[in-house]
């Protein structure tokens, strides 16, 4: 299962979202506006930006919207 670090209102996390749509790929979303999920996400990656996926089936972690949306493309082909 995939996993997404959202915050609401971002649209480099929207664009990550209406591409994982688009591919009918389901993505659990974690929103950090919850300080608790905000700090899951600080200690997972480093900071508090997203969009930032997990994919712990394959051990695979990244920010950066082009690079989610191209990991997610892949996994699709
Ligand atoms: N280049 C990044 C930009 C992501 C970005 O700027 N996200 C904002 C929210 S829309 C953020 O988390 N800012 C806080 C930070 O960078 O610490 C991407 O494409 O994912």
């Amino acid at each position: 299962m995939l996993i997404l670090y959202v915050r609401t209102g971002c649209p480099f996390c929207e664009k990550v979202l209406a591409a994982a749509e688009k591919l009918s790929i389901p993505l659990i979303e974690k929103n950090i506006a919850d300080p608790a999920i905000s700090a899951e996400l600080v200690a997972r990656g480093g900071k508090a930006q997203v969009p930032y996926l997990v994919d712990s089936e394959r051990g695979v972690e990244m920010y950066e919207s082009d690079d989610i949306v191209a990991y997610l493309q892949e996994q699709h082909s």
